[in-house]
């Protein structure tokens, strides 16, 4: 069988361990871009030399060429510039959106057939402009956060409950940003719902929120200790999991931001939103309704208005002043 190729957009900090991950875990051939000369091509060459230790034979090219994506079965978009202490995701908008523009177009150019994946902040807007320039099918491109959000919530919640991390099952859900939504009613602690362990005061309800504003802010948090740069190591992870579903058909479920197209969740507006798919061959094969409760409802409601909010004005920016 031959190797599939993936194309990394962006070799800094998420880029690069992507890249190295994927090497290790034997997926496929890489092209790592970057629009830095040299850049790319010294990481590619450094991740290379793993080779006889790690003993992989897949090939990884560094370029700042776009042709050399040609025919990628997969691209990952990560290039862009991260926040600052102090910054939110949306404040990245007007730069990020001018390089996903650009790594639109490039896609659509050489990559029409690849799966695609988002990570360049802000999020949920990006994944839809990258879908507007690249014109891939709505099956075929994601946005990586809620695996992110999610595996953050199910650490902090293990951190409490000094419990395996296998045996907590959680989503969170909505846009990546603050108003990303936990999911209480169905966290699930070894076989217990944590409402039962609310109500049973195994644990107490102050504890969960603070959990949860933890998880909201959990990205500040580590930008916080960097001071340069922001977390890498789990958001390659995720995205790397997305890339393994796809690639071997395991049907993982898996929340990423998806396109609500057909009223999905109560949402009436087709925009991309962080839900629960299931990821296969033939890329988004699902999209999975899980119950809520009322507040739930509420609170993703106040997610899908933030993100119809940053839609309009990059829409503004990037996509309605091609007609003026
Ligand atoms: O959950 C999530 N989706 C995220 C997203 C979690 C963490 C960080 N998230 C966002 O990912 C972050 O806010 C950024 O927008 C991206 C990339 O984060 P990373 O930590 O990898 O940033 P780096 O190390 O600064 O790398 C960005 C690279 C860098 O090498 C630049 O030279 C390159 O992007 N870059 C470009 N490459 C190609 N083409 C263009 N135009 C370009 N501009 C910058």
């Amino acid at each position: 069988m031959s190797k599939k190729k993936i194309a990394i957009i962006g070799s800094g900090n998420i880029g690069g361990t992507i890249a190295q991950l994927i090497l290790f875990k034997k997926l496929g051939n890489i092209i790592l871009f970057d629009i830095i000369q040299g850049k790319s091509q010294g990481k590619a060459l450094d991740l290379l030399q793993c080779s006889p230790i790690e003993e992989f034979n897949n090939t990884i090219i560094g370029s700042n060429d776009y042709s050399d994506i040609q025919g990628s079965d997969i691209v990952v978009v990560t290039a862009g510039i991260t926040r600052k202490p102090g910054m939110n995701r949306n404040d990245l908008l007007l730069y990020n959106g001018n390089i996903i523009k650009n790594i639109g177009e490039k896609i659509r150019k050489y990559a029409p057939n690849a799966f695609v994946i988002c990570i360049t902040n802000p999020l949920d807007t990006m994944v839809s402009l990258l879908q507007h320039f690249s014109q891939i099918s709505d099956k075929k491109i994601v946005g990586m956060a809620g695996i992110l959000d999610t595996a953050r919530f199910r650490t902090f919640l293990s951190l409490e409950f000094h419990i395996s991390i296998t045996q907590i099952h959680a989503y969170v859900l909505g846009g990546h940003g603050d108003t990303m939504v936990p999911l209480i009613s169905s966290t699930n602690i070894a076989g217990q719902s944590l409402n039962n362990l609310i109500k049973k005061g195994i644990i107490s309800r102050k504890k969960i929120d603070n959990i949860i504003t933890r998880t909201k802010k959990g990205g500040g948090e580590i930008i916080n200790f960097l001071k340069k740069g922001s977390a890498f190591y789990a958001p390659s992870s995720a995205t790397v999991q997305i890339i393994e579903s796809y690639l071997e058909d395991k049907k993982y479920i898996l929340p990423c931001s998806a396109k609500i197209r057909k009223g999905e969740y109560g949402i009436k507006n087709k925009l991309f939103f962080g839900v629960p798919i299931c990821i296969g061959s033939k890329g988004i094969e699902q999209i999975i309704e899980i119950p809520l409760n009322k507040q739930e409802k509420i609170d993703l409601q106040r997610s899908v208005d933030i993100i119809r909010k940053n839609n309009v004005e990059s829409d503004k920016i990037f996509i309605k002043s091609l007609s003026n």
